[in-house]
């Protein structure tokens, strides 16, 4: 039987590539983000290869996110791989000039937002002892770097989660991993720099940074190891790359 997966975070990026790797791969697909355009574009395209349905909600917003669960026609119900991908870094300044606002966005998209999807579509996994939980974290995650606190907190929660959830599930047959990135060349630090172009463009100039394709190649690596190989986490550098702070740049 065809596998189905919810992407969050489909709109851009990341999430966008995996959706277009899985649906050539014949898996069909639940794709979520806030800007409806992009949705119903990416329905358009990726419908000539697999069955295709789109949820438009802020994962932020606890009500949103469980209306729109609840709004899934029956034949997509049924959930086998979770791709919680939407996030975003708001703002790069040190902790005492930090912006709450900032602050807020971050943990609410990041963490609470992973959460509510996850708490939403865990049951039907467990019910039926299998799923597949793929958790995008981020080099922030694993190390902090200057400027980065609230952002490397977030992703510190999500590593954190990621393996809460390996443990609470395991009874459950369901597996769970995460990629932690480095450097991807998405629409990202835009969001960061808060649409900055010339300034986002920057760190991805002078090196060859990480392509969305070559996280959703590994994303879709992860998830089709046979059933009983659980990959925990990757953590993925452009070559360019050694640490979150360490860039080989012409
Ligand atoms: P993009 O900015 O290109 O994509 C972000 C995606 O998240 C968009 O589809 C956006 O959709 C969605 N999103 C953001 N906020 C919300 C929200 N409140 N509700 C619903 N959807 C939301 O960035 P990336 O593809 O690079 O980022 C994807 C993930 O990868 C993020 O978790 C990011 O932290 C992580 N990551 C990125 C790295 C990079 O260097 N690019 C490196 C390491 C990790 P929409 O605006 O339509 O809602
Ligand atoms: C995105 C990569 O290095 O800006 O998560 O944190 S980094």
């Amino acid at each position: 039987m065809k596998q189905t997966a919810f992407i969050t975070g489909a709109t851009s990026g990341i999430g966008k590539a995996t959706a277009e790797i899985f649906a050539k791969n014949n898996i069909r697909l639940i794709l979520c983000g806030r800007r409806a355009e992009r949705l119903q574009e990416l329905q358009h395209k990726l419908s000539k290869l697999t069955q295709v349905t789109t949820l438009q909600f802020d994962v932020s917003k606890r009500n949103e996110v469980e209306k729109a669960i609840k709004s899934l026609p029956e034949n997509f119900q049924q959930i086998d791989i979770l791709i919680n991908n939407a996030g975003n870094a708001h703002g790069l300044s040190t902790i005492q000039d930090g912006n709450i606002d900032d602050w807020d966005a971050m943990m609410d998209i990041n963490v609470k937002g992973l959460l509510y999807v996850s708490k939403a579509l865990i049951p039907q996994m467990t019910e039926r002892n299998n799923g597949f939980i793929v958790n995008i974290g981020s080099i922030a995650g694993k190390e902090v770097y200057p400027n980065g606190n609230v952002y490397c907190a977030s992703k510190h929660a999500v590593n954190a989660l990621n393996k809460a959830m390996r443990i609470d599930l395991n009874k459950h047959n369901i597996r769970v991993s995460a990629i932690h990135p480095g450097a991807v060349e998405t629409e990202f630090s835009e969001v960061r720099f808060k649409g900055d172009v010339k300034k986002a463009k920057a760190v991805y100039t002078g090196y060859k940074a990480l392509q969305a394709e070559d996280i959703a190649d590994i994303i879709h690596f992860v998830i089709t190891r046979p059933y009983h190989v659980n990959i925990e986490d990757l953590v993925v550098y452009p070559t360019a790359q050694a640490t979150a702070t360490i860039m080989n740049k012409n």
